[in-house]
């Protein structure tokens, strides 16, 4: 009698044991997968190369660099293409003039046809495609910049444009 008692009470343990031994599985998986980034890491470290230090650095004077943004004005209609440009302090936008005696205009946002006394580049004008006078406009800050052609109705056709809007 006490013998069949302990033997249905082993039973109990073990189909008390046999989902605990499933939740294990996924953890021993876990602890295999510790030891792999550690070693992973510290090989290519003992062995980097000092050039390897020297293309990181390269790679960050790039980012840094200014860079050039190209508009392209009354190349199809009444827009500048892109007519919204994110540009960083030093970087530089031309203009492309195509035909249609185009202007870059600096306004306001309240008043974006009507000129604030800011950026002008004159009217350039082109027989065709892109005129080799181009306007080029530095940026100094990234406050934003509104444009707008002040050719007669091309602003009220839409041609306006903004470097780093809000
Ligand atoms: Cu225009």
């Amino acid at each position: 009698m006490p013998i069949k008692t302990t033997s249905s009470l082993s039973s109990t343990e073990n189909s008390l044991y046999f989902p605990r031994q499933s939740q294990t599985t996924p953890r021993k998986i876990s602890i295999f997968r510790k030891p792999l980034p550690h070693s992973f890491n510290r090989t290519p470290r003992s062995k980097m190369h000092p050039t390897t230090h020297l293309f990181a650095l390269l790679a960050l004077i790039t980012i840094a660099a200014a860079t050039n943004h190209d508009v392209s004005v009354g190349s199809d209609s009444y827009v500048y293409a892109p007519d919204s440009v994110t540009a960083a302090p030093d970087d530089t936008v031309t203009f492309h003039f195509y035909p249609g005696n185009h202007s870059v205009v600096q306004s306001d946002f309240d008043s974006p046809c009507s000129s604030s006394n800011g950026i002008f580049s004159g009217y350039v004008n082109s027989e065709s495609g892109a005129s080799s006078t181009t306007f080029v406009v530095t940026i100094t800050d990234t406050n934003p910049i509104w444009l707008f052609c002040s050719q007669t109705e091309h602003c009220q056709s839409g041609m306006v444009m903004v470097i780093n809007p809000p």
